[in-house]
């Protein structure tokens, strides 16, 4: 089934170690989190010690998952660090600056595994496998090179993966492999209701208050291929909302039909906005970002920007109305 093999030398080097550190991406995501508890885990079952430290906090969504409140979060290193540890697992990460973390990866080998297009290859140890749907997916494959049977935690954890990673089996990445890894995953255990209940039934109540108060905001432009949304520090106050409690929140302007482009204009409790970008095919967000100042990708980007509010939304809505003409 799905793509190559786990590959020998890091079949190896994880045979030989005893104790190894996992780390992912600033911002985890369901797979970063979702393939570094799977893994730690499924190494904790042969014996060995893994501890995985994050730079940021675990987002709310992934809580529930087995194992998160074991997550080593912030600058400071785990106890023992580097000493007790054979390696560094890197997991979905396409370069060591994005682990937050990267002065302290030249304390040990570094494993890279990933599936980013352009990751820089920065381990002792590589594995890239950009036609992966998740790395979930592919810590998948490593467990079966290691031949090691899978817990039904550890397949909760990596099924979640290819769930977010797909954005629940919708993307282009839902390939042949992704259905064929998830069914095998429900084989070993995965329990995709409960999965499906952490991910989509289980919003706080103030974030889907909050998701009131940005509609109320909603407004489109350029007949309709627009949409803005605002959210304010008195939004995020009624709502009784946190400032992580907005991640998402741009979705709900992007499902709109006919939309090219949205922006979602936050108002930073230090003051000032943080304008995030999203677009459909070739309208290129990323070049508006990097304007002012942010960066991202074509197709999902971000800045922050002085000003008042309205004032902001009329800029961007005019920039990203530049952009759909071009
Ligand atoms: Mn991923």
């Amino acid at each position: 089934m799905g793509g190559m093999k786990a590959p020998e030398d890091l079949l190896r080097r994880i045979r030989q170690g005893n104790r190894f550190l996992l780390t992912s991406h600033i911002n985890p995501d369901g797979d970063a989190i979702g393939s570094e508890l799977g893994l730690a885990r499924l190494l904790r079952g042969l014996g060995k010690g893994a501890v995985v430290w994050n730079h940021d906090n675990t987002p709310t969504i992934y809580k529930p998952l087995p194992g998160s409140e074991r997550i080593h979060i912030g600058e400071e290193p785990p106890a023992g660090f580097p000493d007790v540890f054979d390696a560094i697992i890197v997991l979905e990460c396409p370069s060591p600056d994005r682990t937050g973390l990267e002065q302290h990866l030249s304390a040990r080998p570094v494993i890279n595994i990933d599936h980013h297009l352009g990751n820089q290859c920065y381990g002792a140890v590589n594995w890239v496998d950009s036609a992966a749907p998740a790395v979930g997916e592919m810590v998948f494959r490593l467990a079966q090179g290691l031949k090691v049977p899978l817990e039904p935690e550890v397949a909760s954890c990596l099924y979640l993966t290819l769930v977010t990673d797909t954005g629940g089996f919708r993307f282009s990445n839902a390939t042949v492999a992704a259905f064929e890894a998830a069914a095998s995953l429900v084989r070993e255990g995965a329990h995709p209701e409960q999965v499906a209940q952490w991910l989509y039934e289980s919003q706080p109540l103030a974030v889907v208050k909050l998701t009131g108060e940005m509609l109320q905001s909603l407004q489109t432009h350029d007949g309709g291929r627009i949409a803005t949304g605002r959210l304010t520090r008195e939004m995020f106050e009624r709502a009784g909302a946190k400032p992580g409690d907005s991640e998402g929140l741009i979705d709900q302007l992007r499902s709109i039909a006919g939309v090219d482009a949205v922006a979602l204009i936050r108002e930073l409790p230090e003051g000032g906005h943080k304008v995030s970008l999203r677009s459909r095919g070739e309208v290129d967000v990323e070049k508006i970002a990097r304007h002012h100042g942010g960066g991202g990708h074509r197709n999902a980007a971000g800045f922050t920007i002085q000003g008042e509010g309205e004032e902001v939304r009329r800029e961007v809505a005019a920039e990203l109305g530049a952009a759909l003409g071009s």
